[in-house]
């Protein structure tokens, strides 16, 4: 009875002429059969062999043999195209089916790269292959042999996962999505390079010390706190041929209006003038420029924006010309010009803002302060020429030690 309602099962299904699973036979095995071009075929996978079907038959007698029509054992590995004759009681064939080993179009019952070629030859037309290979060859069943089903049966043949089709996608999308991740990171590496590469670092650093002949072509301009660097020249003869344009109570504010008899604009060959006609009269190459300390008080933007200017103008009339702006040296600690608007944390914000425009501009930045400060910031007692009033004015002490700095901080190739 039992070996009746297999038969009739594995005729429905043959009948039905597509793939079919058999729940009276699922209890030892899963198999699955499908009419191919009018042939019974077996749709089975590596390792299967006639002795693992035979719940198909029953006890009915049947041999086995490969797609070269050779005699197998029933235990032999089948590979696609193998057939199976059923016996009947007189030992005459009366029927036949064919194996399809899913992913083994060769038939040699094994998964191999061979496989995956001849898959990935027929999916672009290369080459045909026979109905049964093609159905050994729809890796992913879809009813289409697809250079997917080739990627499979070669993930297959090399040991690596198969993947669902989805899994294939997310995998492709994830790797371009990392493609582009690592694309715009090499490009923002790479802008980055270039704007580093761009960037101008004004500060200068500390190199050998240049000799007096650095000076022959260089102006000071500043305000009281520069005019000690030119009595220290007239004492020591220190800054070689340098010249001063510097004058007390000078601000880069005050240099930009008109000369006249109460402006405060420094003297050349007896005369007044503006700071970037004596610059260009003097055919100065390197201007040392140090203002701020008459008008921080005025507003620290302000006063850069004036010590901008200013600085614009010397170059306009002097094209070519160096400029370095020297940092505003810091008041004394208990100085009595300290106020809410003047004071060392107002002039460290000049300072950082000058610094700023030099980058944009690029001028040098000289921090002479660094050279003159003590570990709190303030200018150090021993280089203070009127402590404890004014406490911003320096000694000639303080004048060696910034001529020092400039030596030894100066400006490359010049
Ligand atoms: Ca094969
Ligand atoms: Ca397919």
């Amino acid at each position: 009875m039992k070996r009746i309602y297999r038969s009739l099962a594995v005729l429905l299904c043959i009948s039905l002429g597509v793939s079919l699973f058999f729940p009276a036979v699922a209890q030892e095995n899963s198999i699955v059969c499908k009419q191919i071009n009018g042939k019974d075929c077996i749709l089975g996978s590596v390792g299967d062999s006639a002795a693992s079907w035979t719940s198909l038959w029953g006890d009915q007698a049947y041999r086995v043999f490969d797609n070269n029509s050779d005699e197998k054992q029933p235990e032999d590995p089948l590979g696609t195209g193998a057939f199976i004759q059923v016996l009947n009681e007189t030992g005459i064939a009366e029927k036949t089916y064919y194996a399809v080993i899913r992913g083994d179009v060769t038939g040699d019952g094994r998964i191999t790269t061979f496989d995956a070629r001849q898959i990935l030859r027929c999916s672009i037309s290369l080459s045909q292959l026979v109905a049964v290979q093609l159905e050994a060859a729809d890796q992913d069943l879809d009813g289409e042999v697809s250079t997917f089903d080739a990627r499979q049966v070669l993930r297959q043949a090399i040991e690596l996962p198969v993947q669902t089709r989805e899994e294939y996608e997310s995998s492709v999308r994830q790797s371009e999505e990392e493609s582009r991740s690592i694309a715009a990171s090499i490009e923002a590496s790479l802008e980055q390079s270039r704007l580093d590469a761009m960037r101008f670092d004004p500060v200068l650093k500390e190199g050998p010390a240049v000799d007096m002949s650095y000076f022959n072509d260089t102006v000071f301009v500043g305000d009281s706190v520069s005019m000690m660097l030119s009595y220290h020249d007239n004492r020591y003869n220190s800054f070689g041929n340098a010249r001063f344009l510097v004058r007390g109570s000078m601000s880069a504010r005050n240099a930009l209006w008109p000369v006249s008899s109460s402006s405060y604009h420094p003297k050349l060959n007896g005369q007044r003038v503006r700071v970037e006609d004596g610059v260009k009269m003097l055919g100065a190459k390197k201007v040392y420029i140090m203002l701020g300390m008459n008008e921080i008080s005025m507003g620290v933007d302000a006063a850069v924006q004036n010590m901008t200017k200013l600085c614009d103008l010397i170059v306009q009339k002097s094209p070519g010309v160096t400029i370095i702006v020297e940092s505003v040296t810091p008041m004394a600690q208990g100085s009595t010009s300290t106020t809410s608007r003047l004071n060392n944390s107002t002039i460290s914000q000049f300072n950082q803002k000058m610094q700023g425009v030099c980058e944009e501009r690029r001028w040098y930045f000289l921090n002479v302060a660094e050279a003159l400060s003590d570990a709190n910031g303030y200018l150090k007692r021993s280089y203070c020429s009127d402590y404890p009033t004014m406490g911003l004015h320096l000694t000639y002490d303080a004048a060696g030690a910034w001529l020092q700095y400039i030596k030894t901080h100066p400006v490359p190739n010049a």
